[in-house]
């Protein structure tokens, strides 16, 4: 297969430092040898340009959302090369670069695919709306912008492309989740499977469920989003918002290899790696195994 790595160094989305230097690391620790390791073509399309902005930049037009400005062409410009890399017939393969580029890869899918489904992987929800979100941070809103719901600058990310429905969106992971993130969740009837459903049922349970509804529905696309804070904290240290009680890396694993068993992944995220929050580098090797584990399968 063909696989178009694409780094991008955004930090501006979770307002914190050394999330951007992880596409880096992870090609200096052998990222691309290692996917070239599977027999793929693998390309290193680098790292897109991220403007430097000051702090006094935060909050333009005063907008609660911070960084709004530039966060939005660099998304504009990460969906341009994930529509140009599908059309192409190669993989993309984002990493970050925090989760708020989620928002311009699945966009780029959606321009790409009008039937197309999103698995987000995440400890949070990330559908905060620029009046629900507790931060301003724009990490937390690329899931309901995706649905066309929230600030117009965010929804009009790559417009017209085609938005996800929300019966074609799962949650997989989740336990932080703010207030109105709760009321969304509901008003839109979203799909979550929260960690202590995953407790309770089996991840492999939630793996089968995703993949019925995504045959009911006859989605031939999928874009997945893997923020690497699903995984405990006590394996994935590395990340900027550690959240309790995660999913263990066997469980992880089971998901991704139920799911890419669909052949239906199009592309994939992998987002939030902190290398300066890190312990001995343990999130940036288990990142390497993900990576590893996934192109495995592809
Ligand atoms: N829900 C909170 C916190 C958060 C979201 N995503 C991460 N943290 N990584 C917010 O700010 O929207
Ligand atoms: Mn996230
Ligand atoms: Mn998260």
């Amino acid at each position: 297969m063909k696989i178009n790595v694409i780094g991008v160094p955004l930090n501006l989305g979770c307002d914190r430092k050394g999330v951007e230097k992880a596409p880096n690391y992870l090609r200096e620790r052998g990222l691309m040898s290692l996917i070239r390791s599977h027999g793929h073509k693998a390309f290193d399309l680098g790292n897109l340009y991220v403007p430097p902005v000051t702090e006094e930049e935060k909050y333009l037009k005063g907008s609660r959302l911070k960084y709004l400005d530039v966060i939005v062409e660099v998304n504009n410009n990460l969906a341009e090369l994930v529509y140009d890399t599908l059309r192409g017939g190669a993989f993309p393969l984002v990493i970050g670069g925090d989760h708020s580029l989620g928002l311009g890869s699945a966009s780029g899918v959606g321009k790409c695919y009008d039937d197309f489904g999103i698995i987000w992987l995440d400890a949070h929800g990330d559908i905060n709306t620029g009046e629900t979100s507790p931060s301003g941070n724009i990490h937390g809103m690329p899931l309901s912008a995706l649905m066309g719901l929230g600030s117009e600058e965010l929804v009009n990310v790559y417009s017209p492309g085609n938005k996800v429905l929300p019966q074609n969106v799962f949650l997989v992971g989740t336990r932080s989740l703010d207030e109105g993130e709760c009321a969304l969740i509901e008003e839109q009837h979203l799909s979550v499977y929260t960690m202590d459903t995953i407790r309770d049922k089996g991840i492999a349970f939630v793996a089968e469920d995703i993949k019925n509804k995504l045959r009911e529905r006859k989605i031939r696309n999928v874009h997945f989003s893997i923020d690497v804070d699903s995984i405990d904290p006590s394996y994935a240290p590395g990340t900027g918002t550690r959240v309790p009680e995660g999913l263990i890396p066997s469980e992880f694993e089971e998901f991704v290899s139920h799911i890419l068993s669909t052949n239906l992944i199009k592309s994939l995220d992998l987002v939030e790696l902190n290398p300066e929050l890190d312990s001995d580098d343990k999130t940036t090797n288990l990142c390497l195994s993900v990576i590893d584990y996934i192109t495995s399968r592809l």
